[in-house]
């Protein structure tokens, strides 16, 4: 069994912590926002995109259609999702390296697993994160994230830098989509019955945010093999 009572499986995990604290909003049956989640590990992670970015920076990929995407995106971790005229698909090597995508830093797999454990997925290990950078403009048109191996494991999104709004549909891409703001430090993560709604992010706005500028950095945690 790997979904239990969210709230008891927190605190056994992590008694005193003051993570057990921190707010839980529900958006679907086993879909939950976690406001400020990530604040704690902030500094943390801002040093760690730094050194991903580094090592595999940020490119726009292409759709098999041939759309340049207006969001550009790395990886980290032992695969990674790509984009290309052949499809989309998780890969071992950053195709414009041609080397292993970098490691999973020690604060995304921390970060991801507390949130995981806390919307109630205790077996959560990511072995592929996403690292999405919004500009003013860049946006996420609906589609649901098919690409895993197995669809019981959860899916764990950390919002940084300016807000946008997230939009949560339905399992039939013609169901309307709800509007969700998230700001900096949210965390958002879904699974089970919600794992495979369609969402998307709508086009950012300009605004202004100490660290991250005009920009929206989002990391996607999945157990993609
Ligand atoms: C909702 N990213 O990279 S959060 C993506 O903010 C993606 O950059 C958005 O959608 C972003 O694929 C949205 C991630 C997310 C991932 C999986 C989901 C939201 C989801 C699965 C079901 C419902
Ligand atoms: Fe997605």
């Amino acid at each position: 069994m790997t979904h239990t009572d969210p709230a008891k499986v927190t605190m056994d995990l992590f008694p005193g912590s003051t993570i057990y604290e921190s707010k839980r909003e529900q958006i679907g049956a086993e879909a939950f926002v976690l406001r400020g989640f990530a604040q704690d590990y902030e500094a943390d992670l801002i040093q760690a995109i730094a050194n991903v970015t580094s090592n595999a920076p940020f490119r726009h990929m292409v759709t098999p259609g041939g759309f340049t995407m207006s969001v550009a995106m790395t990886n980290c971790g032992s695969y990674g999702w790509v984009s290309d005229r052949k499809g989309y698909r998780y890969s071992a090597l950053d195709p414009v390296s041609q080397t292993p995508w970098p490691a999973m830093p020690a604060s995304f797999l921390d970060l991801s697993r507390h949130a995981a454990a806390k919307a109630g997925f205790v077996t959560f290990a990511s072995d592929a994160c996403l690292v999405n950078c919004y500009e003013p403009g860049s946006r996420l048109s609906l589609h649901q994230d098919k690409d895993e191996l197995d669809f019981d494991q959860p899916i764990v999104s950390v919002s940084l830098g300016v807000p946008a709004v997230f939009l949560f549909g339905g399992l039939s891409r013609k169901d309307k989509p709800e509007r969700i703001p998230l700001f900096h430090g949210d965390v958002v993560v879904w699974g089970g019955a919600d794992r495979l709604r369609y969402h998307g992010i709508l086009p950012l706005k300009e605004s202004h945010h100490p660290h991250f500028g005009k920009q929206r950095i989002n990391l996607t945690f999945r157990k993609a093999v």
